[in-house]
This record gives C-alpha cells, structure tokens and sequence, in this order.
C-alpha cells in the first residue's frame, strides 16, 4: 500500500515538473527555436531596480541567461527567448541622465556572441513586429524579498504571492509603448529557475515579464555553464578596438597579457561616502600604488587609472603620482567618442584597459572591478595579478574573493 502511495505520488510529481517545464514547441522544428517573429515564441522580460548599476546589471542578466540556457539544454521551454532589457537614464551616467534614449544591448555587447550562448532578443527585434505598435505583456511578476530571509533560523527557497502594496515601480526600460495587462507581486527569495513555477499560474501567457529580476539569485554561481555564459559577453567591437588602440598608443603593448603597465579602478562618488570604511583616501591610495609597484612591478613605471572620481580629485591623484615619477594614463574620451559610446562605452573601455594590465588593484566590493577580474580570468592571467584592492587607511582589509575560471 505505502509502495502505491509513493508511485502515485512520483508519478502525480512527474506530470506536474512536465507541465512545468514543457512548451508548445518542438525541438526539432528549427524555425521555432530560431526565429522571434514566430507567433508561437514567448517572451521572458525582466527589470532591475532602478538605482542598480551597469555591472550588477549584467550580473543579473547572466542568473537569465544561465537559467534559459539550461532549460533549453534540458529539451524543455524550447518556445521561450529572452529579452534584452534596453540601458535607459542608469543613475552613474551623468551625460545622458537626462536626455538620454533607450538604447540595445549591441551598444556596448555583441548581441551574435550573446546569442550564441543563450536565446536572447533584442525588444527593438520584437517592437518593429508589433503591428500595433503596442507590447502587451500579459503579467508583470514584481518580485519583492521578504521581511526576514532567515525565518526559523535558514534561508529555504520560497515564493508566496503578495496582494499587498503591490505597484511596478520601474518605466519599461523607457518604452512608452510597452504596457501590462496584469501586475502581480511576489515575496520571492531563492534559485532563478524557480520562476518557472510562477510563471505556470498563467499558461496561456505569451509575454511575461519580472521586474527586480535582482531578488532571484543564481542557481549556481562560479560553474562551468556561468563561465560560458560570462565568456560569450563579448563588448562591442567598436568600444575593444578603441581600448585596443589606445592601450598600443599609449601603453606600450600589442598583447593580450600586456607587462608595460598597471591599473587601478579607484571607485569614488558614492562610495566615499556610503562605504568609507573600504576605501582609502587620497593619499592611501597613492601609498598603496607606490607599495604594490615596488613590491610586484619594479620595472614599470606607467599607471592606468580607471575613476569615477570628480576631474578635481582625478587631477590630484595623477599629479600627486606624477610626482613620484610615474607615467599616469587615464582615458579621456573626446566629444565625439562620448557621443558615440556614451558613458557606458567608456566605463567598458576603461575595464577592457584594465583587464590586459600586467597588474591590477580594484575596489572592494566593487560590481565595476569584479567584471574585470572575471575578464582577466578569462585573458588567463595569473590570478595573483588580479585579485588586489585598495584598502581602507586604517581597519580591516579583507582579501578579496578569488572566482577563478573553469574552462
Ligand atoms: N568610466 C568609468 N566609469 C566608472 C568607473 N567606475 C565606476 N564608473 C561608473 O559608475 C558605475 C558604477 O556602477 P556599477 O556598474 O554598479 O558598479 P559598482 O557600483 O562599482 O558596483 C559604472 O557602471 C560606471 O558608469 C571607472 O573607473 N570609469
Ligand atoms: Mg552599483
């Protein structure tokens, strides 16, 4: 009897993870899994919360890309692209704060090499097929975390919907013509691939869409498949050979591993003042530059400096460097380079500079530097050459964290 019991019960699971997971398609109809126009295709759509940078951004698109890539690889939700959420007004570009327009992926990506890895849309790809010029989507799951993760003492995965205080508090990556027919809000917490379950309450829906797509954690962080999808990442090659050019002209090297300089991403801004205990001050910095040159780099003498930090402060920094007889470099894009990269164009040249520097020091806990250190990791670096940072003048400094690549 409690043999049947446990039959009953796998098989009533089986059926239900089936449901779960299968689409309407077929693994063998090729216009199905490659064409976005198809009427079968479904759409997951996701948003940031708005104050979010441009890294931890792309850290959230990878949880994305990871988790349809491995659904696909399952044979399952074959029916389903992602959507590439359009960069609009990010609150670090000052230049186009204001002014600026939604602008795609292929920006500052080369949106081929993300395909590549995962089936991913561009919205314009799909915008330009709506022939009322209108996106609908059916449901926006806004995932909100829960008032205490470690209830009972653990962190378990879960989701419950919420019927209160329920509002999207984001604009449609600034569409005006994208709109939503239903709003729903989650207490969520736990593994990305468990949005599946939320999206099965509603079937039939074709475009589905989680804004604070940030509250769903990885299924696994630091594997080989996020290595895969990290590598396919690939900037746009317009903004590499800018770096490439300005790293031969000025920096002395046509290599990937280049051993004529060193770089530093010295985060300010906000991080001054809301982590001022990880961050040293003018003058710890250029100790600690100095200290790290002659301990590690005796024969170099150019620095790079990737900053955030006020023209003011920048200024001083270099000339304080200079003084010790250094070469300072740092890339100052001219007004038609800023116009055509944008300043999220020249945030990747700057990383795309510091990540073939024969030495580098980053900020603590910095989303900016941890996209470099995984790119030199990818270069194939020696990791003792990356994972440094910048210490505060007095306290704790922890070491920071070593993700190294699995190929
Ligand atoms: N050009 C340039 N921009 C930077 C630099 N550091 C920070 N920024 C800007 O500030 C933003 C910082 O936000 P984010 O990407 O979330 O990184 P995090 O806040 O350091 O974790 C970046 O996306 C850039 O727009 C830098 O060294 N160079
Ligand atoms: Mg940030």
């Amino acid at each position: 009897m409690h043999l049947i019991f446990i039959l009953i019960a796998n098989l009533l699971l089986t059926t239900a993870e089936q449901d779960l997971f299968e689409g309407t398609c077929d693994a063998a109809v090729k216009s199905c899994q490659n064409d976005p126009q198809n009427h079968d295709t479904k759409f997951l759509f996701y948003d940031v919360n708005p104050p979010e940078g441009f890294n931890l951004r792309r850290d959230v698109y990878m949880r994305f890309a990871v988790m349809m890539s491995e659904t696909h690889k399952k044979g399952k939700k074959l029916d389903w692209r992602l959507v590439l959420p359009p960069w609009y007004r990010l609150y670090h570009w000052r230049s186009q704060r204001m002014i600026g327009q939604p602008l795609p992926w292929s920006t500052f990506f080369d949106v081929n090499s993300l395909k590549s890895f995962a089936p991913v849309v561009e919205l314009n790809e799909i915008l330009t097929n709506e022939t009322s010029n209108t996106l609908e989507i059916d449901t926006v799951y806004v995932l909100q975390n829960y008032d205490d993760p470690f209830e009972g003492g653990i962190f378990a995965d879960k989701w419950q919907v919420n019927k209160d205080n329920c509002r999207y508090d984001g604009d449609f990556w600034g569409h005006a013509n994208v709109k939503a027919k239903e709003i729903v809000c989650v207490r969520f917490q736990g593994q990305i691939s468990r949005l599946w379950e939320l999206i099965s309450l509603h079937p039939s829906d074709k475009n589905v869409m989680f804004a604070h797509g940030e509250i769903a954690l990885h299924d696994s962080y630091g594997t080989k498949n996020y290595w895969d999808c990290r590598k396919s990442m690939k900037f746009n090659e317009n903004l590499v050979k800018t770096a490439e050019y300005y790293i031969e002209n000025n920096l002395n090297c046509t290599e990937k591993l280049c051993k004529s300089y060193m770089a530093v991403h010295w985060r300010r801004q906000d991080f001054t003042r809301s982590r001022h205990n990880d961050v040293p001050s003018l003058h710890g910095t250029i100790d600690q530059i100095d200290h790290a040159v002659r301990m590690h780099l005796r024969k170099i003498k150019k620095i790079f400096i990737a900053s955030d930090a006020p023209t003011s402060e920048l200024n001083l920094l270099i000339h304080e460097l200079e003084y010790l007889k250094y070469e300072v470099f740092h890339f100052t894009p001219s007004k038609t380079e800023l116009e055509l990269f944008k300043d999220g164009g020249v945030a990747i040249i700057d990383q795309i500079i510091c990540s073939h520097a024969a030495y580098f020091i980053g900020t603590h806990e910095s989303t900016y530097s941890f996209r470099i250190q995984e790119e030199r990791e990818i270069l194939g670096f020696d990791s003792d050459t990356t994972f440094n940072r910048l210490c505060p003048d007095s306290g704790v400094c922890e070491k920071p964290s070593r993700w190294t690549v699995i190929h």
